[in-house]
């Protein structure tokens, strides 16, 4: 079969570790012949990344934190710097502070709400619009969204709002961004077992209930999230922009 990404340059934010979805996704954009730039938090996770995507063929690593508007423009001007558009973005990022996910959602104090819209949502429309003017190819933009945005997923609390928040700032910037050929989609994931799942109360016992429940009879495989990522990514998705795909073994669509 012939690779789906070949000659594609994507650039992928949210890689912290090996159990990362976008991990996953950048192992999959890489079977399928894409080459690679990746963001880290702070410079000091750098090497560690570099390390984790060494079989990976990738571009450079690039320091950036998303609440810093100098860092995005920094990102924008490296990249401008490779001498050849962009095809591809990941968003994949996530913030909450912890008090904020265990307390009941009407206790969420004002800056806890704000930074997690802002970490979690805005950061996509500040990636949007630093990135958008070196996709001249036209250009494919996914995000990682959960179930949370619109049920209501115990102690998921300030971040299902952000989540809100983030899928319909996909809609408006695939509006925006159509025009010039960029699509902008959301996949909603399962729960899966990842560093920033693990800080969270009882997340076993959610891995336990999606086996009994779910359609498929199984919790979500992140090389599956990252096959969806590499379909949207591809010329496959040419004619998918504004949504949000479950990847979820069928959860989202039971009642009880
Ligand atoms: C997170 C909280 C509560 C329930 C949850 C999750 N479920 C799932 C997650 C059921 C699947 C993971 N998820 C989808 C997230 O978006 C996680 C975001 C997150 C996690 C943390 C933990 C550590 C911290 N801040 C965080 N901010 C965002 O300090």
């Amino acid at each position: 079969m012939p690779k789906l990404l070949e000659g594609k340059l994507a650039l992928v934010l949210g890689i912290a570790n090996k159990w990362s979805l976008a991990y996953a996704i950048a192992e999959a954009f890489s079977r399928e012949g894409a080459e690679l730039a990746l963001t880290c938090l702070a410079p000091k996770y750098k090497e560690g990344l570099a390390d984790l995507t060494r079989d990976f063929r990738v571009a450079g690593i690039v320091p950036c934190d998303v609440t810093k508007e100098e860092e995005i423009q920094a990102l924008h001007d490296w990249l401008s710097g490779l001498g050849r558009p962009v095809d591809v973005v990941v968003h994949s990022l996530a913030f909450a502070n912890r008090e904020d996910l265990a307390r009941d959602f009407v206790e969420t104090p004002r800056s806890g709400f704000l930074l997690a819209q802002e970490v979690s949502a805005y950061s996509l429309v500040a990636i949007a619009r630093a990135v958008a003017p070196l996709m001249t190819a036209g250009g494919s933009i996914i995000t990682l969204t959960y179930l949370g945005s619109i049920r209501v997923v115990p102690n998921y609390n300030v971040m299902g709002v952000a989540k809100a928040s983030l899928e319909a700032s996909t809609r408006y910037l695939a509006g925006d961004l159509g025009p010039r050929n960029i699509r902008v989609n959301a996949i909603s994931a399962g729960p899966v077992r990842t560093a920033s799942a693990r800080a969270v109360k009882d997340f076993s016992s959610i891995l336990d209930v999606v086996p009994k429940r779910a359609p498929l009879r199984r919790n979500t495989d992140p090389a599956e999230v990252a096959d969806t990522a590499v379909f949207l990514a591809s010329d496959l998705g040419r004619g998918v922009t504004g949504n949000v795909l479950f990847v979820d073994a069928g959860m989202q669509i039971m009642g009880l």
